[in-house]
């Protein structure tokens, strides 16, 4: 296992709401370039920089049509350039973002095999008597191409046609593409869905249902991560693969020690305590025991297995975390910093998504037209197909699209929150008046200080970068706790997840408060509250 990133916290950039350096009202490469003295000020290793490859952006930049090129509408590939050295001078690494399960159906792979040429026929999944799947998205999961008299699989949205990594040429395109970017200096990657990559054999035999659950750690799932991670000699870089409905023993492979696959994975078990009856388009408050129950099962499995995980609660595919397990009204502020102390003392590499370390809420939309996204766009139709009431169905986008993580980073309280001179391609909560980058800079109490603070103290003690883990019981369902240990000193850490004064019982640890966000004891905890001590 590679030392470097143990210690190390990344940072998510979504590149089209980061920041707009034109007027254009889209975030891009130049953009990026003004912040990082902002993104150094956090003190984080690397940043993992969403899609900005030539696209349709059928998907936002998830639907590439040329992997070696950058959009115009981001930048060019000088801006690029300069983006990756200017990182690396403050000593910040890019990792960039691979979208190998799926192409554009604008590339000219899959233009080609539209117009019936076999060899490039053979770089997808086409099928003459498809399964009845459903897509991520929506819909089927398979589109008919009447000329050809076959359905190619989408798992995602009809313009995002599956690769087949079965073809060995697929799988050197891809290596190719890894390598074009190893060489213009970037330090690592992540993989979108990764373990969606290897399909079932005999696809046309199996039943219906949802297309991804199909395709998930298919059979050659670990020989093809193997084989780009040793063809590509992306071994000792950071690595993170994402991971769909996936499960501890498949993770614990693909993050082993060894460092033959990656360096560690994202799952997402956690991030669907509050979908009822495990459906993501539902209303539910977060079942804290289940929450529990998850991040024992994960922290403690992949420690005992000598794994490494990705730590999150924010991604360009959520909803903000405050507004989603903390508070937006009265513990605004002390619910985003339990939250961001509950992954940061985890063991594994913690993930900071733009905004989240200023604690941004979500979007708020009142109205469909306000909606972007391509998934929440198809689900509010098919709620309505099914007779979910209008003010219904926006409730559960208010609370599940993945907009509400997508809107502008709030840089200032002036025009635009600071993100652009020019209209934004997304609507700005009102909030960033109050909630923006520079009145929290300010501000030696502020949650973006809070998150500082969490950056540095990984990088200060061992003993979060390298300790053991292990839950402990509060007495309390609604104080999650767990402890640290490295060699003599043991490092406890206390959440309570509700707006309440919550009794402990049981826990016993005594030494100097690391962080916390009162000056509390750790026998009575206060709404929110999160305390954080070293013993030894
Ligand atoms: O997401 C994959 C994925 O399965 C989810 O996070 C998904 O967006 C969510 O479950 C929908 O409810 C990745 C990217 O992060 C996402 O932005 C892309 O849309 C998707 O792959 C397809 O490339
Ligand atoms: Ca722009």
């Amino acid at each position: 296992m590679q030392d470097k990133y143990k210690s190390s916290t990344v940072y998510q950039i979504y590149i089209k709401s980061f920041c707009d350096s034109n007027g254009d009202g889209i975030g891009d490469i130049n953009g990026i370039r003004s912040k990082l003295p902002y993104i150094k000020s956090l003190g984080v290793k690397y940043i993992w920089i969403t899609p900005f490859f030539c696209s349709p952006m059928a998907d936002n930049g998830y639907d590439v049509s040329d992997y070696r090129n950058v959009n115009p509408m981001f930048g060019t590939m000088e801006d690029c350039e300069k983006m990756i050295a200017e990182a690396d001078a403050l000593g910040i690494g890019f990792m960039f973002d691979m979208v190998f399960n799926h192409t554009s159906d604008e590339h000219e792979w899959f233009k080609k095999a539209l117009a019936g040429d076999p060899e490039y026929m053979d770089y997808y999944i086409f099928r003459e008597n498809p399964p009845e799947w459903t897509s991520v998205f929506g819909g089927s999961a398979w589109k008919i191409v009447p000329s050809l008299g076959k359905s190619y699989l989408h798992l995602f949205d009809p313009k995002q046609p599956d690769l087949n990594w079965d073809n060995p040429k697929v799988r050197e395109e891809l290596k190719d593409v890894v390598r074009f970017w190893k060489g213009k200096g970037v330090k690592g990657f992540r993989f979108d869905v990764l373990n969606l990559i290897s399909k079932p054999a005999n696809l046309e035999s199996l039943p219906a249902g949802a297309g991804a659950s199909f395709c998930k750690d298919g059979p050659h799932i670990h020989e093809y991560i193997r084989e780009l991670v040793e063809d590509t000699g992306i071994g000792d870089m950071i690595t993170v693969g994402e991971m769909s409905s996936t499960t501890l023993e498949q993770c614990v492979q693909y993050s082993n020690p060894s460092g033959s696959e990656l360096s560690m994975c994202f799952n997402f078990h956690h991030l669907k305590v509050d979908y009822k009856d495990g459906g993501k388009w539902t209303l539910m408050p977060p079942d804290l025991h289940e929450l529990r129950r998850i991040f024992s099962e994960w922290q403690e499995g992949m420690s005992n297995a000598g794994s490494w995980q990705a730590l999150f609660w924010c991604n360009h595919d959520q909803p903000r975390i405050v507004s989603r397990f903390g508070d937006e009204g009265q513990y605004w502020k002390e619910s985003a910093k339990m939250l961001a102390t509950f992954i940061h003392f985890m063991r594994g590499t913690p993930y900071i998504y733009q905004g989240e370390e200023i604690g941004m809420t979500n979007a708020h939309f009142t109205s469909i037209e306000q909606y972007k996204d391509v998934e929440s766009l198809n689900y509010y139709g098919i709620m309505r197909d099914n007779g979910v009431s209008e003010a219904e169905a926006l409730k559960v986008l208010g609370s599940k699209s993945r907009d509400n993580g997508r809107t502008p980073m709030q840089w200032t309280s002036g025009h635009n929150a600071g993100f652009t001179e020019g209209e934004s391609w997304i609507g700005i909560p009102e909030n960033y008046k109050s909630i923006n980058a520079e009145a929290e800079d300010n501000d030696s109490g502020s949650i973006l200080n809070y998150y500082r603070e969490l950056v540095r103290l990984r990088k200060d003690y061992p003993i979060i970068a390298e300790g053991d883990v292990r839950f402990i019981d509060t007495g309390n369902d609604k104080v999650l706790a767990y402890e640290r240990r490295l060699g003599g000193q043991r490092l406890a850490v206390l959440c309570n997840f509700c707006a309440d004064d919550e009794k402990v019982t049981g826990v016993d640890i005594k030494g100097k408060v690391l962080i916390g966000n009162y000056s509390g004891t750790h026998k009575m905890m206060k709404p929110y509250e999160a305390l954080v001590i070293l013993e030894g």
